[in-house]
C-alpha cells in the first residue's frame, strides 16, 4: 500500500562541469561525491564523511554495518545546495552500544538523508533521526529506522522538535518506514513545537507500542506564540498494528493513535490507510484551553481503531479543544467501541460523506463528553449497527445501506454496484478555493467522476457502465479514420489504442488527430502504414482501471488486395442493402448475392470499376423481380487475386 517512490540516484560532476552546468541548468545542485565504505572509499566512518561534505556534496555511504551516532557539523546552502547523506542498499547505521540519536540534524538547514537504516539505538534518549532547533530545508527520505527502543522512558523513530524562535520550515518526511520500536512515552513521527510547513508523506509505521505520527503543539517546545506544528500535509501513509497495550509506560492502556494531530493547526490529513491502532485518527489538545484547529481528515481508509476510527476533543472535559474538524469521504471499518467519537470541547465540526461501517451494537457518531457545538453531520452511509439512527446527531441524508466493501477490513474500496457510488454531496471549496473533497480519492485517482461525487475514501470508476455506440474503423485518404461515440460517460477518459499483430495485442496509442462531429469523435491516424494491416480498440479509463468497450477492428492494408469490402448495411435490415468498397486501382470484380442454398440470386456489379470508394445497392429482389422472403443471405466479392463474403439478415 501507500505511494510507490521513487529514489533517485543523483550522479555528481566534477567540479569544472559542474560548474558548467550550474550555467546553463537552472537548479541542478553540483558537488563532490564522497565515498564511505568498509574499505576502498574515502572514509570508513560515517561521520569522517559528513565532517568532510561540504554545500552541495554527497555522502555516498557504501554496503556495511557502521558502529556509529552521527552529527551534521554544517548546513548546506540554497545556492551551492543542500549536504546529502545518502545509503546505499544495506548502509547499516547501527547504535549497539551507543546512546542517543542515530543521526542528530541540529540547527542545521539544506540537508538530506536519503535510503539509510538507522537501529538498535537503545539508551540515553534514543532517536533513528532527531532534528532540533530552526532546521529547515530538511528532507528525509526512504530511510528505514527499526529497533529503537526504550520502554520506560522515551524514545522515537523520527523526531522533530522546533525549540528555537525561528521556525522550522521546507520540512519532507517520504517515504520512510519506522516499525519494530519501543518508544515509552514518545511518538515514532514526530512533529512538535515551532514547525510551519512540511510534508508528511508515503511513510509507512508500523508495529510500534506508541503513537505512530504526532503533530504536537502547545507542549511548551517552542515559543509560546508559535508552539504548534503548522500548515503542513500528513499525506499517503500507511499506519498499522500502533498500541500502547504492551507499552510498560502506560499499563496496558491502549491510547495510540495511528496518526494523532495534539495542538496542531492547519494541517490536511489525506490519503492515508490506518488499520488496527489503538486510535485511528485522532484530532485534540492535551493541554487545558488550547485547541487543534483547521484540520481536515478526508479520502482516508481507516479500520479496527480499538477506541474508535476518528476520535476528536480533549479527552476530559479539562483538557483541550478541537476547532474546525472537517471529516469528508473518509471510508471506516469497525472501530471496536464505534466509528466517530466526540470527546469534550469540540466546536465547528463538520462529518459529510464518509462511509462508518460499524461493528455491531457500538456506535457510528458518538457524543461521549460535552461542550460539542456546531456539529454538521450530512450524507453518510451507516452500516452494521442501527439501522434508523446516526447517532448523537442529525443526518438529514442518513443512508443506512450496505455500502458494499471489496474486502473488509483490508480492502474498503467499493464494489461496482455499491449504493456509495454517485451518491455524495458536494462539499464547495475550502477557503483557499479548492475543492473541500480534496482533488483526488484514497488511490490517487480523480476525486470526482460520473458527474456525482461517491461516499467514503474511494472513487468507483464505473467504467462498465459505458457503451460504444458507434465505433468503426477503416482507411480514408490520407491514414485510417477511427470513429466512435459513447454513451454514459463514467469514464475520465476515453482512447483508441492500436495493434500491429493481431486483435490480441500488443496495443500502444497511435498519435492521432482528432475531430468531433456532434456526439461522435473521429480519430485519423496518419502514422498507418499502406502496406500494413492494424487492430483498434477502444477503451474507457478511469484512475487505474480500464475497461474495452470498443472490441478489436481489423483494417486490412491497403496494397494487398486491391479490394476491400467496407460494409454492408443495413443488416439485419428491411431496407435495401449498401454495399461499399474501396479498389487501390481499377480492376475487373463480380459482386454477386447468394442464398443459404448456394444459389445465385442476382449479380450487382460486374465489370469494370474505377479506382476510389464506390458503392452498390441490393434492393432486396431476385434476377426475375421477385422480392426475397426473410432469412440469409451471403454477399459475395470477386476481385483479381481474391475473394470476401458477407453474411445479410433480412427482416420481413
Ligand atoms: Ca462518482
Amino acid at each position: 500500500m501507500g505511494r510507490s517512490l521513487v529514489h533517485v540516484r543523483w550522479l555528481r560532476p566534477r567540479y569544472a562541469l559542474a560548474a558548467l552546468l550550474c550555467a546553463f541548468l537552472p537548479g541542478t545542485v553540483s558537488g563532490l561525491e564522497i565515498i564511505v565504505a568498509p574499505s576502498g572509499g574515502a572514509f570508513t566512518t560515517v561521520a569522517a564523511g559528513i565532517v568532510a561534505a561540504r554545500p552541495g556534496d554527497t555522502v555516498t555511504v557504501r554496503a556495511g554495518t557502521y558502529n556509529e551516532a552521527v552529527v551534521f557539523p554544517l548546513s548546506g546552502s540554497p545556492v551551492a545546495g543542500s549536504i546529502t547523506l545518502q545509503g546505499e542498499p544495506g548502509a547499516i547505521l547501527d547504535g549497539t552500544g551507543r546512546s542517543g540519536a542515530g543521526i542528530t540534524i541540529s540547527n542545521r538547514n539544506y540537508i538530506r538523508v536519503v535510503g539509510l537504516t538507522v537501529r538498535n539505538f537503545r539508551s540515553g534518549t534514543p532517536m533513528g533521526i532527531s532534528v532540533e532547533g530552526s532546521s529547515s530545508f530538511i528532507e528525509l527520505r526512504n530511510n528505514l529506522i527499526h529497533n529503537i527502543e526504550r520502554p520506560n522512558g522515551n524514545a522515537h523513530g523520527i523526531a522533530f522538535y522546533g525549540t528555537a524562535a525561528t521556525p522550522m520550515t521546507n520540512i519532507v518526511v517520504e517515504g520512510n518506514e519506522i516499525r519494530n520500536c519501543q518508544l515509552g512515552q514518545s511518538e515514532s513521527l514526530v512533529l512538535n513545537g515551532n514547525i510551519d510547513g512540511f510534508s508528511v508523506a508515503g511513510n509507512t509505521v508500523h508495529d510500534n507500542d506508541n503513537i505512530g505520527i504526532d503533530f504536537i503543539g502547545f507542549e511548551g517546545t517552542g515559543p509560546a506564540a508559535q508552539d504548534q506544528a503548522r500548515n503542513g500535509v500528513c499525506v499517503d501513509n500507511l499506519v498499522y498494528n500502533i498500541t500502547s497495550a504492551t507499552n510498560p509506560t502506560y499499563g496496558g492502556d491502549r491510547s495510540a493513535g495511528g496518526i494523532y494531530v495534539d495542538g496542531g493547526r492547519d494541517i490536511v490529513i489525506e490519503r492515508n490507510t490506518v488499520d488496527n491502532c489503538d486510535i485511528g485518527i485522532e484530532v485534540a489538545s492535551e493541554h487545558s484551553g488550547k485547541a487543534a484547529s483547521n484540520i481536515t481528515v478526508r479520502n482516508n481508509f481507516i479500520a479496527r481503531g480499538y477506541l474508535g476510527n476518528i476520535l476528536m476533543g480533549g479527552y476530559a472535559a479539562d483538557r483541550g479543544m478541537a476547532q474546525n474538524v472537517v471529516v469528508v469521504n473518509n471510508t471506516t471499518y469497525q472501530g471496536a467501541l464505534g466509528e466517530i467519537e466526540l470527546q469534550y470541547n469540540c466546536d465547528r465540526i463538520t462529518i459529510k460523506n464518509n462511509i462508518l461501517n460499524a461493528r455491531s451494537g457500538q456506535p457510528y457518531i458518538s457524543n461521549s463528553g460535552g461542550n460539542n457545538t456546531n456539529v454538521l453531520v450530512e450524507c453518510d452511509i451507516y452500516f452494521g449497527a442501527s439501522n434508523t439512527s446516526p447517532g448523537a446527531f442529525p443526518d438529514a441524508r442518513a443512508r443506512f445501506v450496505n455500502p458494499l466493501l471489496v474486502g473488509p477490513f483490508a480492502d474498503l474500496h467499493l464494489q461496482a454496484g455499491s449504493p456509495a457510488i454517485d451518491a455524495g454531496i458536494d462539499l464547495g471549496n475550502d477557503s483557499h478555493g479548492q475543492p473541500l473533497s480534496g482533488a483526488t480519492d484514497i488511490d490517487g485517482g480523480t476525486r470526482l467522476r460520473g458527474g456525482t461525487i461517491d461516499i467514503g475514501a474511494h472513487e468507483h470508476p464505473s467504467v462498465t457502465a459505458v457503451l460504444a455506440m458507434r465505433w468503426w474503423a477503416e482507411w480514408a485518404t490520407d491514414g485510417i479514420r477511427v470513429v466512435w461515440e459513447v454513451g454514459g460517460a463514467r469514464a475520465s477518459e476515453f482512447r483508441v489504442e492500436r495493434s500491429e499483430v493481431g486483435s490480441d495485442g500488443l496495443w500502444t496509442r497511435p498519435l492521432t488527430e482528432r475531430s468531433v462531429d456532434g456526439g461522435a469523435v473521429m480519430e485519423l491516424d496518419r502514422s498507418a502504414s499502406p502496406e500494413r494491416e492494424y487492430w483498434y480498440r477502444l477503451v474507457a479509463a478511469a484512475g487505474r482501471e480500464t475497461t474495452v468497450i470498443g472490441t478489436p477492428i481489423r483494417v486490412a492494408s491497403l496494397s494487398s488486395p486491391d479490394f476491400r469490402l467496407l460494409e454492408v448495411v443495413p443488416s439485419p435490415g428491411r431496407d435495401p442493402v449498401r454495399i461499399a468498397f474501396t479498389l487501390r486501382r481499377a480492376a475487373t470484380i463480380e459482386i454477386d448475392v447468394f442464398d443459404v442454398r448456394g444459389r445465385r440470386l442476382v449479380s450487382l456489379g460486374g465489370g469494370e470499376w474505377p479506382a476510389g470508394r464506390q458503392e452498390v445497392v441490393w434492393d432486396g429482389r431476385t434476377r426475375s423481380g421477385e422480392l426475397a422472403p426473410a432469412g440469409l443471405y451471403l454477399v459475395r466479392c470477386v476481385y483479381p487475386g481474391g475473394q470476401d463474403r458477407r453474411t445479410i439478415v433480412r427482416l420481413r
